[in-house]
């Protein structure tokens, strides 16, 4: 059977790839659409389908669920919407808090994170950034706690969220990183199921971003 699901973005991982890595650790058979860039940046082969394909808000990431009849876009819908399908919300009441509340706490730090990265003077804010990284990711680690997923016991769609922003410190700053056992065994573990190894061993490193002084692999 071909694939009800189209998942699309730029070739790099950015705001795809929770949304994959989703799609991978439930064993989903989906389209991996990468646009070029192009050799200008411009993304031209992306603007030639862009206004194409159905879409409300028309932009990258994108979803489509032919099944069901659904094209949306917006990162974090996405993955609400992969959510609900596979039953990923969290088991109960407090565990769905947890997920809505690291959710919007990972966007906050994602943001931080991508200020200095795009800031103009970008190792003067790298500095301050590192001095305020350990107290950010100290209060990551608390939260998960001895819990094995970082809402509780199982897997939900907020830990593919919040493990593309660890592995994205982890490189940025390891001594930093490896300081939190917690946030160490969380991504070791989701790196231990086995579609996301085979995943990661198929796709080999990629970047995080498309432009700006962060060209790092992962
Ligand atoms: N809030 C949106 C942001 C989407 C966005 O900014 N996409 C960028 C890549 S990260 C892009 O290049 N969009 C292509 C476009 O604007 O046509 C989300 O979370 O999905």
């Amino acid at each position: 059977m071909s694939s009800q699901i189209t998942v699309g973005y730029w070739d790099f991982r950015g705001l795809a790839e929770p949304i994959r890595n989703l799609l991978v650790f439930q064993g989903v058979d989906f389209v991996d659409k990468r646009y070029s860039k192009g050799a200008d940046g411009k993304g031209q082969e992306w603007l030639d389908e862009k206004f194409t394909l159905g879409l409300d808000f028309p932009n990258i990431p994108y979803l489509i669920d032919s099944a069901n009849n659904v094209k949306i876009t917006q990162s974090l819908a996405i993955l609400r919407y992969l959510a609900r399908k596979y039953k990923l919300e969290g088991e109960t009441e407090e565990q769905k808090n947890r997920a809505a509340v690291l959710e919007q706490q990972v966007y906050d730090l994602n943001m931080n994170f991508f200020r200095t990265i795009f800031s103009p003077d970008f190792e003067k804010n790298k500095a301050e950034y590192l001095k305020t990284l350990p107290d950010q990711l100290k209060a990551v680690s608390n939260f998960i706690g001895s819990n094995q997923y970082s809402t509780g016991n199982s897997v939900t769609y907020v830990d593919f969220w919040l493990y593309e922003l660890l592995v994205k410190l982890k490189v940025f700053s390891p001594d930093i990183f490896n300081q939190f056992n917690v946030l160490v065994s969380f991504v070791d573990r989701l790196e231990s199921n086995k579609n996301i190894a085979a995943w990661r061993k198929k796709k080999g490193p990629q970047k995080f971003v498309g432009f700006g002084p962060f060209q790092v692999e992962y």
